[in-house]
């Protein structure tokens, strides 16, 4: 199609892209992410809320390369941790830690603890270079798995596991994760109206 809008995944994470393009193969949308794109500068990701960060990273990549915008953050809420590690997730064992690091931290912090409720959180927002932006958010519940398993997915999929499937996220298929996860439930919203929102951001390029 000629006619497809160009949309600047806000992410260097390689599992939230494959997720997210996966779900918006079907639409006149042509993805970018920003391995595309030279060097830009990092958005701090400061914000106290998934809410903030998320509107913090697709506005500044829309105010920077001038297009439209779509970013997501997510992280994990663990009860017995006072709903940490949160919007640190990422860096829960340290700054720049790996998926193996984290999730090796979690499970030793959670060692004897019987209260295992964790969910996942995940906002996305769709910016546009003036700033304004759309929000869309939900919220998959779990408990965290006495050991890692499986090797599907990225991050902490491993050790959560999701009861109504008697697996963790790393044993599901892409296709059983996407129908369950917090992204893919964000996505599903997203996905219902994305037409509304593709003529949205042409309103405002
Ligand atoms: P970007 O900011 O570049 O998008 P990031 O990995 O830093 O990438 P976040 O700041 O949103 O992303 O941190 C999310 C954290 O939560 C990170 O540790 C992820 O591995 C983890 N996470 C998010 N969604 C997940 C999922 O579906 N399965 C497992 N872990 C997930």
């Amino acid at each position: 199609m000629s006619d497809r809008q160009l949309l600047v995944l806000a992410t260097r994470n390689a599992g939230k892209t494959r997720e997210i393009r996966e779900f918006l193969s079907d639409f006149p949308v042509k993805i970018k992410n920003l391995d595309d794109f030279g060097p830009i500068p990092l958005v701090e990701e400061d914000g106290t809320t998934f809410d903030e960060n998320a509107y913090k990273k697709a506005s500044f990549t829309a105010k920077v390369l001038g297009l439209p915008a779509l970013a997501d953050d997510s992280g994990l809420e663990v009860d017995a941790l006072g709903g940490g590690p949160g919007v640190y997730s990422a860096r829960y064992a340290g700054p720049g830690a790996t998926d193996a690091e984290n999730n090796a931290k979690l499970l030793r912090e959670m060692e004897g603890k019987t209260n295992r409720a964790a969910a996942f959180m995940c906002v996305i927002s769709i910016a546009v270079p003036s700033g304004v932006a759309l929000t869309y958010e939900a919220r998959c519940e779990g408990l965290i798995a006495e050991a890692a398993a499986g090797e599907n997915g990225f991050g902490y999929d491993p050790v959560f596991y999701y009861p109504p499937l008697n697996r963790t996220f790393a044993q599901l298929s892409r296709e059983e994760k996407n129908r369950v996860s917090h992204r893919g439930k964000a996505l599903a919203e997203l996905k219902e109206e994305f037409e509304k929102v593709l003529t949205w951001i042409r309103q405002r390029l």
